[in-house]
């Protein structure tokens, strides 16, 4: 009884029953021929694994003449759950990828504290360890959406996200062994990459859930994560999760970096920038259906999507297929982490016709995703960073997915 009600609720059969109905004799017949994998004997055991053959979904690489200063993007359509792989994790450096040896890596920690420490690799593993799931994402994820030109794709609009589990240290176990000092307000924290990136982070936050991260998603980082030691500092702005970690400084004020002064800060329509904005604010985004996709005709579909705040837990998606007029909840996907990407589900009948599918959260704090109009009266059009507000897809009436280019 049940069955038959989800049956005609789904309403599959005319959808994907096509090719079970269209699958003649003759077909079968040629299918199994093709197929005698099961009685050939296959591939050997091996020493580390690899995805199968037919897989080929990849990173987009930039056209750039410089690579080493450049980013690649997750491709999030093609991305289940709420892990994302660590070979399809976004990159973004800024001098490329040293190749540094653990076995001569080293992290200091000095400036304001009672203790200088030196800690080597070897060292830092035997420390107490925390295994924490949090995304880390560009502040200039989704930026192309501030212009007029927004991105025909996900991976292009806001690959800029990604979440691992990450392994390591607590920053604050390692500022108690060094004792900070009183007058110590902020850690500038240093990579040992050709260009020696550092950012200042605020002491509160650096005495909290900052991570000295030694291990992604069960295994070492990987080089392009900042093996093999990085920072990942939850719900903060991708710049400051400081990849190939080798110094920590204590200080009574921010350094003053690139990053933080002409970089990762945001002009208000004043004139006036805003900076040390830290915290990446709520953001959601359809993943199915989303640019590029076509869809085959009218039927039942189950729109995908991910969700995500830099202040908590997501507490409620709500998708609109008819441009914002009226939303309705998706179900969240367990485990709904803090910090962490949520993903969210709702089962879709498209009538065939154009229609604009929206998403937009809400997280613990009771923040709701603002619209573009909304967040633009705030912050106006000078950022570059910072990008937060509802995105949709249109479907065409053909079936075509495409980007959603609002009135500027
Ligand atoms: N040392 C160093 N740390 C760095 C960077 C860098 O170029 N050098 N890039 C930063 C930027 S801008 C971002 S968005 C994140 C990207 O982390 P990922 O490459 O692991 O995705 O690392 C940050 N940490
Ligand atoms: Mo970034």
């Amino acid at each position: 009884m049940k069955v038959a009600n989800r049956r005609k609720f789904l309403a599959l059969g005319p959808a994907l029953g096509g090719a079970l109905v269209g699958c003649s004799g003759e077909k079968k017949q040629q299918a199994a021929a093709e197929d005698d994998g099961p009685n050939r004997l296959g591939k050997p055991v091996s020493e580390y694994g690899e995805r199968s053959q037919f897989e080929k979904t990849h990173r987009l690489k930039p056209e750039t003449k410089t690579p080493e200063q450049a980013s690649t993007k997750t491709p999030l359509a093609e991305i289940h759950g709420m892990i994302t792989p660590s070979a399809l994790h976004f990159e973004r450096h800024h001098a490329g990828v040293p190749a540094l040896d653990p076995a001569k890596h080293s992290l200091m920690i000095h400036g304001m504290v009672e203790r200088p420490l030196l800690f080597s690799m070897a060292e830092l593993k035997r420390l107490p360890s925390v295994s924490k799931i949090h995304f880390i994402e560009c502040a200039g994820n989704s930026g192309s959406e501030w212009g007029a030109k927004p991105a025909p794709d996900a991976q292009t609009s806001h690959g800029l996200v990604s979440c691992s589990e990450w392994t390591g240290v607590p920053l604050a176990l390692l500022l108690e062994e060094a004792g900070a000092k009183k007058e110590a307000t902020w850690i500038i924290a240093e990579g040992a990459d050709a260009c020696k990136m550092n950012r200042s982070i605020p002491i509160a936050k650096a005495k909290g859930d900052i991570i000295v991260a030694y291990a992604q998603n069960g295994e070492a980082l990987r080089p392009e994560q900042g093996y093999p030691l990085r920072l990942v500092i939850p719900g903060w702005e991708g710049n400051i999760n400081v990849k190939w970690l080798r110094r920590l400084e204590l200080t009574d004020q921010p350094a003053m970096s690139r990053q933080e002064t002409s970089k990762y800060t945001d002009l208000e329509a004043s004139g006036k920038a805003r900076q040390f904005t830290f915290v990446m604010d709520a953001k959601s985004l359809i993943t199915f259906p989303s640019g590029g996709r076509k869809l085959e005709g009218p039927g039942f579909y189950e729109v995908r999507g991910i969700a995500w705040s830099g202040r908590g837990r997501i507490s409620k998606v709500e998708i609109s297929a008819d441009g914002g007029k009226t939303w309705q909840a998706a179900a969240l996907q367990d485990p709904v982490l803090p910090m962490a990407l949520t993903r969210f589900r709702f089962p879709w009948r498209w009538d065939g016709a154009e229609c604009t599918l929206l998403s937009r959260c809400t997280d613990e704090t009771g923040y709701l995703q603002p619209t573009r109009a909304e967040l633009i009266a705030v912050r106006g059009m000078n950022s570059n960073y910072h990008y937060n507000g509802v995105h949709g897809w249109k479907v065409e009436a053909g079936g075509n997915v495409t980007q959603v280019v609002q009135p500027v």
